[in-house]
């Protein structure tokens, strides 16, 4: 029987969305024969709360030094990471003289940079090559490095320790959550404060947004789950607030235990989902169907305009997608092409469905009846910036919360 990864009990998986190529795996026709496929089966720890899948991919096939994904590529995005930075400074770092700053997983520097910008002393620490060196080029101090205990002492013997360790859509791929928490108390002051955020498990069971479920994420957290396991290594859980970035985050604040006072906000969420159920069996077998239900669904839309001979087509080639296509059966025969916007992705084929993944410019060069927003996190920007196609007529096929077709 599989064990939990946090506390070590025995977990069984409450679903599987079946054989799963690496999400972030874009790939060339010469490459489909030997394409890497391990199976996707989520499960909720009965003890500790935490929902994690059960097997993942070696990091070394996820993360690489031709990893595809690139954090400034939402304009949104880059004004959230502005803003987060600005508040760690203004309600954390300014007291102090000197403050240091480390972040975990800090891709392009899309984050540290405004804190370069203002001469703080920084570092970020990301093990994807060729992410760290768009951050080097723009001045942004980085290694590239998995995060761990032994990171975390060389860091301090060179710089001394953190008043503060942030991480934006980083923890939740972290497998050996154990080592993150070591090296977090090794790096930090004793009034430094961990700050991480990532897709909230609340968000995704009220949405059915399963697709946040992929290879990277090996944890789905939720309040419950933080404080247990950061708890285990001498960390209290201080903060929390709601973010609408990435379809519903959570940003959880921590501190060495007894360095600071937990805010009400805590208690306030931890008994919202104790009451939701966020702990229990019953609740993701509900969720199950509910992710069989939304499958069936538009797996309906896509069968009927593949029969009407519309031209439907995806917008943005995400991770999440990757769940998507492969767990409902969409095939290039649904979807001619996914429109995405990041040149390494451009020009190949996305993971185990084989869609063309093509630029920008031939979606508006050749606008189709119907499109999939499979980046429906970025929907705001993104309806914002077509509203062309809409008034052209185009439809937008919506998945979370509900399958629909946006008239
Ligand atoms: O945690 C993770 C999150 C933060 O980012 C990672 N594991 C990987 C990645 O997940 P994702 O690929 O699901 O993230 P996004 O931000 O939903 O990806 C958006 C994709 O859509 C990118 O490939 C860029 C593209 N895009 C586009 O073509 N036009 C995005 C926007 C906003 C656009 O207008």
């Amino acid at each position: 029987m599989p064990q939990c990864r946090i506390c070590g009990s025995a977990i069984e998986a409450f679903m599987s969305f079946g054989k799963m190529p690496i999400s972030n795996g874009f790939l060339r026709p010469d490459e489909f024969d030997n394409e890497y496929f391990f199976e996707l089966a989520p499960a909720i720890c009965g003890n500790c709360a935490m929902l994690q899948i059960i097997e993942q991919p070696d990091p070394a096939k996820m993360f690489h030094e031709n990893y595809a994904f690139f954090s400034g590529t939402s304009k949104y995005m880059k004004v959230h990471f502005a803003e987060f930075a600005t508040a760690i400074q203004k309600h954390h770092l300014a007291r102090y003289d000197d403050p240091f700053v480390v972040e975990l997983g800090s891709n392009d520097g899309i984050m540290l940079r405004v804190f370069a910008d203002e001469n703080i002393r920084h570092l970020g620490i990301e093990p994807s090559k060729n992410v760290a060196e768009a951050a080097c080029a723009r001045g942004v101090n980085t290694i590239c490095e998995f995060f761990s205990e032994d990171v975390a002492t060389q860091i301090v013997l060179q710089h001394g320790q953190a008043d503060a360790l942030l991480a934006a859509n980083v923890m939740c791929h972290i497998p050996d959550l154990a080592s993150v928490a070591k090296g977090a108390q090794a790096l930090l002051k004793p009034r430094g404060i961990l700050v991480f955020e990532d897709p909230y498990l609340g968000d995704v069971v009220g949405k059915t947004s399963y697709d946040q479920i992929y290879d990277e994420h090996v944890f789905v957290f939720s309040a419950l789950s933080v404080a247990n396991a950061f708890g285990r290594h001498g960390f209290e859980l201080v903060n929390v607030e709601p973010q609408i970035t990435h379809g519903g985050s959570m940003r959880y604040t921590l501190a060495k235990k007894g360095a600071k006072q937990p805010s009400n906000a805590v208690a306030l969420l931890i008994a919202k989902e104790t009451e939701l159920g966020m702990d229990r069996a019953e609740t993701f077998d509900t969720f199950r169907q509910n992710c069989e239900t939304s499958r069936d669904q538009l797996m309906a839309v896509l069968n009927d305009l593949r029969e009407k001979g519309a031209k439907v087509a995806g917008y943005g080639a995400t991770s999440k997608s990757t769940t998507v296509m492969n767990y409902c059966g969409i095939t290039a025969d649904h979807i001619t092409f996914i429109s995405d916007t990041t040149p390494t992705k451009q020009g190949k084929y996305s993971p185990g469905a084989h869609v063309p993944v093509r630029p920008y410019e031939e979606f508006i060069a050749n606008y189709p009846h119907y499109t999939v927003l499979f980046a429906w996190n970025h929907s705001r920007e993104i309806m914002e910036k077509e509203k062309d196609y809409t008034a052209a007529g185009g439809k937008w096929i919506n998945f979370v919360p509900k399958v629909n077709i946006q008239e």
